[in-house]
């Protein structure tokens, strides 16, 4: 992954990128487009460190910024702005100072944006949503995906709910059950209750893809870029490609576009670490 490595200093280099230096026009980015979303800036979560390196590491022509971005739900309940993030605000308006196109559209957790899109604040395109052409030709809707969620909630019991919480819970349930059992009531599974909560916390994640896709579809493209429900996946349904860039508080993942129209998911493990990288779907 440092084979760039030359293209990237040049590129990265602050200040002074030297296009008319001989040899500096042929140096092109490393990607072809690169989509990310729910960094969530302004929050103790972000993980804008590993952010930093990852942006350092992979340039593109193209940079899309799909959804909670900044925060302004938890700054506006308290205030939280480290200097690393700080530091990322520069290098994205870095980026589009050096010639990458960068747009941002807007998702619910810095829905102030969407007041103005239109608008270009230092070379970064605020948009409503967008479409982004693959080399090979594909058309994909670009939209954060809040619109998607009836009631807007978190995907977060499928993080909750590992191993040691299912032990936990089992643990709880015999105590609420013998508290149940003092009170007179009948025996309640807590640890179903979950279960079923669980599941219809998987079913919203499917819906929600579905949604989507199918949106997507109904506007005439091959497939759409979302965020939102913090789950990275290239899949098609019902052959329209969903591509969800996952987010930067959990999983510190990205969609890439390959020159070649190849899409792929990219998940930072910090420097030194080889990036892990999700298989292609056949597809994509
Ligand atoms: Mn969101």
């Amino acid at each position: 992954m440092q084979g760039a490595g030359e293209a990237q200093h040049l590129w990265e280099c602050d200040g002074t990128a030297q296009p008319d230096k001989p040899g500096a026009a042929t140096e092109r980015p490393r990607y072809r487009a690169i989509f990310i979303s729910d960094l969530h800036l302004g929050t103790p979560g972000c993980q804008a460190v590993p952010l930093l390196e990852f942006l350092r590491e992979h340039n593109s022509e193209s940079l899309y910024l799909i959804g909670d971005i900044i925060d302004g739900w938890q700054l506006r309940r308290r205030w939280y702005w480290p200097q690393a993030h700080n530091d990322v605000v520069q290098k994205l308006l870095r980026q589009a100072r050096k010639g990458c196109r960068v747009v941002f559209v807007p998702g619910n957790h810095d829905e102030f944006a969407r007041g103005f899109v239109g608008n270009n604040f230092g070379g970064i395109e605020v948009a409503e949503d967008a479409v982004h052409t693959t080399a090979d030709g594909r058309r994909l809707w670009i939209t954060h995906g809040d619109h998607f969620d009836g009631v807007i909630q978190c995907a977060k019991w499928l993080a909750y709910v590992g191993d040691h919480a299912y032990e936990f819970v089992l643990k709880l349930n015999r105590h609420v059950n013998s508290f149940r059992a003092r009170a007179g009531l009948p025996y309640w599974s807590l640890s179903a209750y979950l279960k079923h909560k669980v599941k219809k916390a998987v079913n919203y994640v499917s819906d929600f893809e579905r949604a989507v896709a199918a949106e997507a579809r109904r506007r005439g493209h091959h497939g759409v870029v979302c965020g939102h429900i913090h789950h990275a996946e290239i899949r098609e349904i019902d052959g329209t490609l969903y591509c969800n860039d996952g987010d930067w508080v959990e999983s510190r993942s990205a969609l890439v576009e390959h020159h070649d129209g190849r899409l792929e998911l990219v998940y930072w493990q910090g420097v030194g670490a080889p990036a892990e990288r999700a298989a292609p779907a056949v597809h994509a």
